[in-house]
């Protein structure tokens, strides 16, 4: 068998013209949708990170604003900057860029964050909304591979999923928003034994563990859709996912590429949830 590559880009630009058109519609009733991006340190990746998402927003028409704080700011001013956003009626999505400097307590940061602008879907009310099936915002990676599941026409009811990696980003909400469209949900992680025996038996196989070729042909069943969210660089300089790409795709039935698979959808689910964050202002009345 030859896996079809799941184009994450193609589906990342519809939702993107669907994003716009909403947007059009909300700037014509006088609301411009808002996104707050605050990046604390010098991290390259995540400067990369911000600056495809301050782009993702410039193309679908949602105001962004950026602040920048050096990496030993005090923990405090990030607080008091957020309480600022959280008041600002312009500002309907609020994110601060992790990983976060080391001396941070970064869940006294997402509790700060106002529930109803958590576009990451990381505060506390938005994780156990995931567990009772009814966030305010989905979580961002996770809503992206669930998006290009559907928009695939993968079957998720009934079916096997290995959800690899357990974090509080990625691995969990997704294995709880595959629960809640009746999947048969396992999740592995670092101290797994065995984890092949635990693959083998996927329909459906997320993999985000941040390891390259954690996943190999021999751990796959035929006809599996696997699913890449790990993004790995070499030191060739090369990015790679976690699953042999090349080896498994020759027995899966689907495949998601590194580059061009998850990321560019998780990077669309967040001006999604700012876009429906907006939305829900003006229908509650300002
Ligand atoms: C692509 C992220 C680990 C830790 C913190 C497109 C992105 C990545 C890849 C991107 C990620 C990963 C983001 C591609 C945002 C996804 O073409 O394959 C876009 O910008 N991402 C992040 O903000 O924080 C992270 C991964």
């Amino acid at each position: 068998m030859v896996a079809r590559v799941i184009d994450g880009l193609a589906a990342a630009k519809e939702i993107r013209q669907e994003c716009k058109a909403r947007v059009n519609k909300l700037v014509q009733s006088g609301i411009r949708p808002g996104l707050a991006v605050i990046l604390v340190g010098n991290d390259p990746a995540s400067a990369v990170y911000v600056k495809n998402k301050i782009r993702a927003c410039d193309e679908v028409g949602v105001h962004s604003l950026q602040f920048k704080f050096p990496s030993d700011i005090a923990e405090e001013a990030v607080l008091k900057k957020i309480e600022e956003l959280n008041r600002d009626p312009q500002v309907h999505g609020i994110l601060v860029q992790l990983p976060l400097p080391r001396h941070f307590d970064l869940s006294r940061i997402l509790l700060t964050i106002s529930p109803e602008k958590d576009v990451d879907g990381f505060h506390l009310y938005n994780v156990g909304g995931l567990v009772v099936g009814n966030t305010v915002f989905p979580p961002c990676t996770p809503f992206g591979v669930l998006k290009l599941l559907q928009s695939n026409n993968i079957k998720i009811e009934g079916q096997n999923v290995v959800v690899v990696g357990a974090s509080n980003i990625v691995g969990k909400p997704m294995a709880l928003m595959l629960m809640q469209q009746d999947a048969t949900v396992c999740i592995c992680h670092a101290k797994t034994r065995d984890l092949a025996q635990f693959t083998i038996l996927a329909d459906i196989l997320v993999v985000a563990a941040g390891r390259p070729n954690l996943i190999v042909p021999q751990m796959v069943k035929t006809g599996a859709v696997v699913i890449d969210v790990g993004i790995n660089r070499l030191s060739s300089g090369e990015l790679v996912g976690d699953v042999d790409f090349a080896g498994v795709s020759e027995k899966a039935s689907y495949i998601t590429p590194v580059p061009g698979g998850v990321g560019p959808m998780t990077v669309t689910m967040l001006i999604y949830n700012t876009v429906a964050s907006a939305e829900r202002v003006f229908a509650s009345g300002e």
